[in-house]
């Protein structure tokens, strides 16, 4: 199921399992605009993390209050093997009629754009809004696929994307669209 592919010099990775065991230079988290933590991955990455996550989280809080929802802010990336983690906020979906398509495509720009700025080389994104917050997981799919391969055509400086599917049909989806975005 795990698919690699390159696309614009970009390493596409597809990989099965828990975003906390990557060694990227970023991993992103689906937080929500509290910043405080949560359950899904959000839990998961600061289990992992250790408290320093979530001490940088309040700071940002404290300063600009929160992440809006298609926002993206960095924190440390604590005891996980990575540099940093990008806080992103994806849109709970809500029938489709409330921009969730172009708030969940604002995640992936805002998180990338930051990953550059970061100077990073790699980073891991989990399927932002496709659990709690309910996103259909093949329209998340097509709009992470498309935000990414968009931006790797434009700018230079990542050399890996994975994308971490957590559940088997995710895993599938993505593997599958990937191999025809590239035939
Ligand atoms: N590694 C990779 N992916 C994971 C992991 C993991 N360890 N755990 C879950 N997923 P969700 P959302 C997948 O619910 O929908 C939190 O409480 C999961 O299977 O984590 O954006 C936040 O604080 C799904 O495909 O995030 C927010 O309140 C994907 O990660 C809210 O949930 C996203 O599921 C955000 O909801």
């Amino acid at each position: 199921m795990d698919i690699s592919i390159e696309l614009f010099n970009v390493l596409i990775r597809v990989l099965q399992g828990d975003i906390t065991r990557c060694k990227t230079d970023i991993i992103v988290n689906a937080a929500n605009t509290s910043l405080l933590g949560g359950g899904g991955v959000d839990g998961a990455i600061h289990r992992a993390g250790g408290p320093a996550i979530l001490e940088d989280c309040i700071r940002i809080r404290n300063k600009q209050g929160g992440c809006p929802v298609g926002g993206a802010v960095y924190t440390t990336a604590g005891k996980l093997d990575a540099q940093y983690v990008v806080h992103t906020v994806g849109p709970v979906w809500n029938g489709g009629n409330h921009h969730e398509e172009e708030l969940l495509a604002t995640c992936y720009r805002h998180t990338l754009q930051l990953a550059l700025e970061l100077n990073a080389r790699s980073i891991a994104f989990p399927n932002i809004s496709t659990g709690i917050y309910r996103f259909p997981k093949e329209k998340a799919a097509e709009i992470a696929i498309q935000e990414v391969t968009r931006f790797i055509q434009k700018h230079t400086g990542l050399n890996e994307i994975i994308f971490v599917c957590f559940d088997i049909e995710n895993a599938q989806l993505y593997s599958r669209k990937l191999q025809s975005s590239k035939d």
